[in-house]
Parts: C-alpha cells; structure tokens; sequence
C-alpha cells in the first residue's frame, strides 16, 4: 500500500509560496530606503515592492562554506532583491563589498575584515541563521559604478575558507533626459527621445514640477501600446511599469525616473492621478526609432480647405471670362472700310 504525503506536507509549499508572495507585497525595506552604506546593516530585509524595476536573484549559502552562485550579473539602475536560503547548520552573512573591482585579500584575519566593513560600509549586509530565508535588498541607482562587487561572510573564517563571491553590475551611467509637469495636467515636452548605441541601455529622467500639483511619471513596459484612461489601472496591474516615479508637489521639486530599456520601440508614459491621464496627461519615449513628423494642425488644414476653395472659384471665374472672350470673339466687329481707302 502506498503511503500519501499527509495534508500538512502537502499544504507545506503552498504555505512557502504564500508566504513569499506576502513578502513581495510588503513595503520597501529600511535598507532599501535608508541606503546601504551607512547605518547598522546587519538584519533580514523584504522583497521591494514590484513596481520599481527589480531583479531577483536566489543565492544558497551552504556550509561549505560557500554562496551558490558565487557569481551573478544585475544592471545599473535597478533594484536588486537576493533571496537568500541558508541551507547549511552554519549561521552565514550575505555582506557586499562597496568598492567595485576590490578584490579582498584571502590573507585578512577576521578582525582586518571587520575592520575594512566598519570603515568603508557595504552595499547590504544581511545575517541568516541555519535553515533561514532572508532578503537582500541592493539599491544599484544610476550613480553606482560597473564592476565586481565582492561578497563575503563576516563570520569568522568563513571568508577565508572560500566563502566568497562577485555581483558583477553592468550597463553605463545612464542616458539622461529631462521632462517637466504643470498645473494644466501635461508633461512639457510630451516627447522624448534616445538613439542608443546598444541595449540594454539605462536611462535617467529628471522630472521637475513647473506647478504646484503632484503627479507621476509612470512608463509602461511594453513598447508600441497605447494605453487609455479607461484600461490603464488594470494594464499596469498586469505589466509592472518599467518606472513609477512620484513627483513631489511644489514648484521646482524634481525626482529621478530610473530604469532600464531592453529594446527599441515607443514606450508611453502617464500620470495615474486620478482624471490627470485623461486631460492629457501623457507623452511618448522614442527609443531607437524615428520620431514622426507632427501632423499638420488642424487650424492650418482649415485655412488651406478655404484657400483651395478660393482657388477653384477664382479659376472658375477665369474660365468663364475666357469663355465669354473667346464667344464674343468668334463675332468680331466688322472692320471699317474707309480704313482700306484712303
Ligand atoms: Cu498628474
């Protein structure tokens, strides 16, 4: 007779999944918003919020000592959440170097470790007990230089026995573009645009308030969809935005939009307060493809309708005189003959 896994098993990974999911939906976490070179780094984190372009990347720490990878690539100018399991009966910590292309010399004792993290700090610092799960959050904003950032454990020893590894951060600083927002619910310009060279390519908007009300710049993912008032709530539900940037209210606040373009195409972007979008408020980032050329306004169509009917009623005048001309000069007036004779 087989032996069925009992109900609790069973429920167990919908449980895991349940409560991972809980995670995602959680507020960003002090580390994300406090940023992770100063402070007390040591502590679990949470998944940041999906809104913000996030890469996840799961990382096993085992009693090897070692990270499982040792070595993975994340993007300028995203949110990097580390999903970390500690597999091992060990406690181990998953603590990120701030230096870029800083190789730490296998020779340091564990006090010279210690040290180089109270004096230079750490991208994210976070401590797993055996058989725990935690969160690594990594802010790697557009100022963040590429390279290999170092990963080590500042357990005794650990470090030197091999527990160690690389985040190797990729893309240039980003293409800077400048957009602004006013009271009269539009963005000025309502059209931007990029020629990269290669993709992915990083792109930094500074958005400033030219009026006193707050907005968003909020970009969709998806490249040549055009969103309207009525579905744009529900789309963005189902297609994380590639950035949801808060606008503070008050002239002359700005804010930063980072985010990372995979591929050429037009991508809209909106205000979600409510009624902004359908006043108008939204323009169109032209990456990689030529910006069309503004149809004509439709005041000029007019004029020129008025013209042309000008036109065809002066030619029809023309032709009419021309008739006329040419009838009547079908019967000339009959030379006088005392013009022959002198
Ligand atoms: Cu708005």
């Amino acid at each position: 007779m087989r032996s069925r896994p009992s109900p609790l098993r069973r429920a167990l990974p919908w449980f895991i999944a349940g409560i991972l999911l809980a995670g995602v939906g959680l507020p960003g976490s002090a580390f994300a918003e406090s940023g992770l070179r100063t402070g007390p780094l040591i502590g679990e984190g949470h998944a940041i919020p999906a809104s913000n372009r996030t890469e996840v990347v799961q990382v096993v720490m085992t009693d090897a000592p070692a990270y499982s990878p040792a070595s993975f690539t994340a993007n300028v100018s995203s949110n990097l959440s580390v999903d970390l399991f500690n597999n091992g009966s060990l406690a181990h910590t998953f603590t990120v170097s701030p230096i870029p292309n800083y190789v730490l010399p296998l020779n340091w004792t564990p006090s010279q470790l210690d040290h180089f993290y109270a004096t230079e700090g750490a991208l994210a610092s976070v401590n797993v007990s055996a058989g725990h799960h935690a969160w690594a959050n990594l802010t790697l904003n557009a100022s963040i230089t590429p390279g290999a950032y170092e990963i080590y454990s500042l357990i005794p020893y650990q470090f030197q026995a091999g527990m160690s590894g690389k985040i190797l951060v990729q893309g240039g600083p980003g293409l800077q573009l400048f957009e602004n927002t006013t009271d009269s619910l539009a963005f000025v310009p309502n059209i931007l645009d990029l020629s990269p060279s290669s993709y992915p390519v990083t792109v930094d908007v500074l958005v400033t308030n030219l009026g006193n009300d707050g907005h968003t710049f909020t970009m969709s993912p998806l490249a040549n969809v055009t969103l309207l008032p009525s579905n744009f709530t529900q789309f963005f539900q189902q297609h994380s935005p590639l950035t949801n940037a808060p606008i503070p209210s008050g002239a002359g606040n700005a804010a930063w939009a980072n985010f990372t373009v995979y591929s050429p195409g037009v991508y809209q972007y909106i205000c979600t307060i409510t009624g902004h979008f359908a006043n108008g408020m939204y323009g169109f980032l032209y990456v990689g493809v030529p910006i069309p050329p503004p149809p004509p306004p439709l005041s000029t169509a007019i004029v020129q309708g008025w013209i042309l009917v000008g036109v065809a009623a002066l030619l029809g005048v023309g032709i009419a005189v021309v008739i006329v001309a040419s009838l009547t000069g079908r019967v000339p007036p009959p030379p006088k003959t005392s013009d022959a004779h002198h």
